[in-house]
């Protein structure tokens, strides 16, 4: 494929004000009448051709105005349809008929089957996949859709707005129309035609309207989607009450698919969802399961407005609704849960997958200005990194002019396709600033490095901090320009208390709120009466790396006394990622490995503080993964010596806290029915986090086979056979109990997802054996993305002593893998791709192995768009 960029961008010569689609479904051959009124816009030139979009069509009708367009005036190639001779300025009609197979649609992108249901996916790319079509989000327009298929096996029609009517046809098929007054993109099309079951319930929305909500799922599951229910209910009601948003159609739709390539989707009216973010009971869903449910759900719903209502100029604009929606689900979460536990899985989860994004091959800004293909550009930094910069944005503004500017954009732009520079100028309006400073957020890739280092002088009372911000470069970006960076923070004194901030100078401050906008910025507090333990980016207030010398005793105390718990969790995770990079040094050089007792006591401490919230400790004893601590060292890394290191330190803390751990595994056990709420969650896993130091701390299965056989409820029961599959992988102990789950959830494609990834995960060389054989499974299926991604995903992304076998065999597999995978499903084989993006940290003969898989990739004769586009920003 060529390389888009964001400078070519031009509005279209030819406005479209209608479609009306007409679908005659068939597994084989289905199809499709699309009919489009098109005018020219005006000042464009009267010969300019009308040219369309089309991926892998099979074109059998084209009429003008209802006639049939003469041979000379029209061209097909691989990727366009270009029609000549149309008139100046009246409005005309196009009629294109094209024929589709649903069923031999392994890409999942257009028209596809799953389970025997009819299914679109159209984001990005994949309405030109159904027919010929200016497809980009900037042509916006009000679709009619009418849907014939075989009443027996799709007795439901379903497509976007409002239903308008249906009928027998009296041969064996009906008819559903349907009518969507929103304009909207093509890639908010959607269709679903099949047997399902449903879930009903209805909503009123905030000025007394009635919406009908129902959730469609395969018979028989609808107990499971009960949740999904509730969780949209309260999404609805959150939107109102945070955003002012309301909900704009009759009915609201959420279809469960098994076979999906994201997540979920935001079709208008009609979301189509991964059935993992749909499905839960306490038996086979876990509390982690739960929590996405809620978060996907909401964000899909809170959609209707950022990315429907108001959609994207051009891809180049993905994080405008993406960032922002991120943003506002993660809001929604806070609110429904602990915010400060909330927040620290947010933090864990941008450090794990974003910041290795923005430190590697593939880093791009927020906001790119080029691409290849866009669907690699679904990203953590398009996403995570979009919403942080949108969080940045609400703490410079506060909270009240950042809902100012949210009414704006809200008002001003409704009904349009924008840009980042819409979005932001909503904000400098509302709040006289200037924020040409702040979009660098936007532009610039890579994560900022702040260093800090503080003085006392006791005689004169003051604290003076040296702050120094570095941009690192990334691919195509080599010189950057200083950020504005908003950092929250604390002065916290000898008792615990918390200085002034307000007598200050060489930098700006509101509340607790540091404004780093210098590469240089020397900050003086006066008025500071002990010497100060500085506590930088609360809330993680910024997206950056922060380096300050900080003694492990001035972090305990951050531990202890900091009034922002997100910022305690931080001490105590700063503590634990240098003991563990010194550990990893330790184990390199073949020394015994060091824990500090600051370590152990600060985890131990938080653990055993009842007044802290359950959630909060099991955080607290949580260590880094091996995939931080790889990233804290940054570069020659031997995967062997972190997981060694890692493995003594959690052991060095389950000896000493031994009995704490025993006080909370039985305090922390329910006698109450299960309940999925965010406190009883927080129970069981400060549980199940005490179970597995247990487990650490002894050298026999016995506690964790025990632990399996008393579970009633899947977090519990995934957890335990994790523990026993991790720690103790040859016991019969644990291939009697995976047996037992194979056995018992066989018919649960979700639950035998986690069957596949606990197994996939398993530590060391000799995973990839059985993951070979898992390969030969019945239960495998390599056409199921879910199931490519519980076992081929986990072990790429989730396995680092499995995948980065010292002897390559880990990369080889997988570059057989997505050779394999590529020709049916290019966007699944890209993605696992992404695994490798940071093998330029490893020590050398990693390294060699990892580039040699990445160049028997490049080299293969027919790659996607897709995969060589990573493949090769990889090895540049
Ligand atoms: N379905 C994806 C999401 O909701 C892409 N829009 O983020
Ligand atoms: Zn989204």
């Amino acid at each position: 494929g060529q390389i888009i960029h964001l400078e070519d961008y031009r509005p279209t010569d030819f406005v479209l004000e209608r479609v009306d689609l007409t679908f005659e479904l068939d597994p084989k051959e289905t199809k499709v009448e699309a009919r489009l009124i098109l005018h020219r816009r005006e000042g464009v030139d009267a010969s300019a051709p009308l040219v369309l979009d089309g991926d892998e069509l099979v074109m059998t009708g084209l009429l003008l105005d209802q006639e049939e367009l003469a041979a000379t005036l029209y061209d097909v190639t691989d990727d366009t349809l270009t029609i000549r001779g149309l008139p100046e300025a009246a409005p005309f009609e196009v009629t294109i008929t094209t024929l589709l197979s649903p069923e031999t649609n392994t890409k999942l992108m257009g028209l596809y089957r799953t389970n025997s249901v009819y299914c679109t996916q159209c984001e990005a790319e994949g309405f030109r996949r159904i027919t010929y079509f200016p497809d980009r989000p900037d042509v916006l327009a009000v679709y009619t859709v009418n849907i014939i298929a075989d009443k027996k096996s799709a007795p439901l029609l379903l497509s976007n707005g409002n239903y308008l009517g249906g009928a027998d046809m009296g041969d064996g098929r009906h008819f559903a129309a349907w009518f969507d007054p929103h304009p909207k993109p093509s890639y908010l099309f959607a269709l679903v035609a099949g047997d399902l079951g449903v879930v009903e319930d209805t909503f009123t929305t905030l000025s007394g309207r009635d919406v009908a909500l129902k959730i469609y799922v395969e018979h028989g599951k609808e107990p499971r989607a009960s949740y999904a229910m509730d969780a949209l209910k309260r999404s609805m009601k959150w939107d109102e009450d945070a955003f002012g948003r309301e909900y704009d159609l009759d009915i609201f739709m959420i279809v469960a698919v098994s076979d999906f390539n994201m997540g979920a989707m935001e079709n208008k009216g009609l979301n189509v969802f991964n059935d993992k973010y749909v499905l839960a009971d306490p038996e086979t869903a876990t509390d982690a399961d739960y929590a996405n449910i809620e978060a996907i759900i909401a964000h899909e719903y809170f959609h209707n407005w950022t990315g429907n209502r108001i959609t994207c100029r051009d891809w180049f604009q993905l994080c405008l609704k993406e960032g922002l929606t991120v943003y506002r689900d993660h809001e929604f979460s806070a609110d429904m849960r602990s915010r400060a536990v909330k927040r620290i899985a947010e933090v864990r989860h941008l450090k794990s997958e974003q910041f290795p994004e923005d430190a590697g091959p593939l880093a791009h800004p927020v906001r790119p200005t080029k691409y290849r293909e866009i669907n690699n550009f679904y990203t953590t930094t398009v996403y995570e990194k979009g919403s942080e910069v949108t969080r940045m944005l609400a703490t410079i503004l506060g909270r009240d002019l950042f809902k100012k500017g949210m009414d704006l954009y809200f008002e001003r732009h409704d009904g349009q396709a924008v840009t980042i520079e819409d979005f932001i100028a909503c904000f400098a309006e509302v709040s006289g600033r200037d924020l040409s400073q702040f979009s660098l957020w936007y532009h610039q890739a890579g994560t900022p490095l702040v260093t800090a280092s503080g003085v006392y002088d006791a005689a004169k009372q003051t604290f003076t901090l040296s702050l120094e911000q570095t941009v690192p470069a990334t691919p195509g970006q080599s010189a950057k320009e200083p950020m504005h960076i908003p950092l929250r923070m604390g002065l916290l004194l000898e008792d615990g208390a918390e200085a002034d901030l307000s007598s200050v100078t060489g930098a700006d401050i509101t509340g607790d709120v540091l404004h780093l906008t210098e590469r240089k910025q020397t900050v003086v507090f006066s008025g500071i009466t002990s010497r100060p333990v500085p506590s930088f980016n609360r809330g993680f207030s910024a997206p950056i790396n922060l380096h300050i010398e900080q003694s492990d005793d001035d972090l305990a105390l951050i531990a202890r006394h900091e009034s922002d718990l997100f910022a305690r969790w931080q001490a105590l995770n700063a503590i634990a990622l240098a003991n563990l990079v010194s550990a990893t040094a330790d184990v390199r050089a073949g020394k015994s490995v060091t824990v500090e007792r600051a370590l152990i006591d600060g985890l131990i401490g938080a653990a055993a503080d009842d007044t802290l919230e359950p959630a909060f400790r099991s955080q607290a004893l949580s260590l880094p993964s091996e995939a931080d601590i790889a990233r804290e060292i940054g570069a020659d890394n031997d995967p062997d010596a972190i997981h060694t290191a890692r493995q003594q330190v959690l052991k060095a803390i389950a000896v000493t806290g031994r009995e704490t751990f025993l006080r909370l595994a039985d305090e922390m056990a329910s006698k109450a029915a299960f309940s999925p709420d965010a406190e009883s969650a927080g129970r069981r896993a400060l549980r199940n986090a005490a179970l597995t130091y247990l487990v650490h701390g002894e050298d026999n299965p016995a506690r964790a086979a025990e632990a399996f056989a008393a579970a009633d409820n899947m977090t519990d029961l995934s957890h335990a056979l994790a523990l026993l599959a991790h720690r103790f992988p040859d016991a019969p102990e644990t291939a009697q109990a995976l047996a037992t789950f194979r056995k018992r959830f066989a018919d649960n494609a979700l639950v035998i997802d986690k069957w596949f990834a606990v197994q996939a995960t398993i530590p060391g060389a000799g995973t990839l054996d059985r993951i070979k054989t898992l390969m030969t499974e019945p239960l495998f299926n390599g056409n199921n993305p879910n199931r490519v991604r519980s076992l081929i995903g986990s072990y790429a992304f989730a396995n680092p002593t499995g995948f980065n076998r010292a002897d390559g065999e880990g990369y080889r597999f997988l570059a057989k893998q997505i050779l394999d995978i590529d020709p049916r499903n290019p966007q699944l084989a890209a993605r696992i791709l992404t695994s490798m993006r940071s093998w330029r940290s490893l020590e050398d003969v990693r390294a060699g192995h990892a580039r040699n898989a990445l160049k028997e990739i490049v080299s293969a004769t027919k790659l996607s768009a897709d995969v060589s586009d990573i493949v090769e920003r990889m090895l540049k």
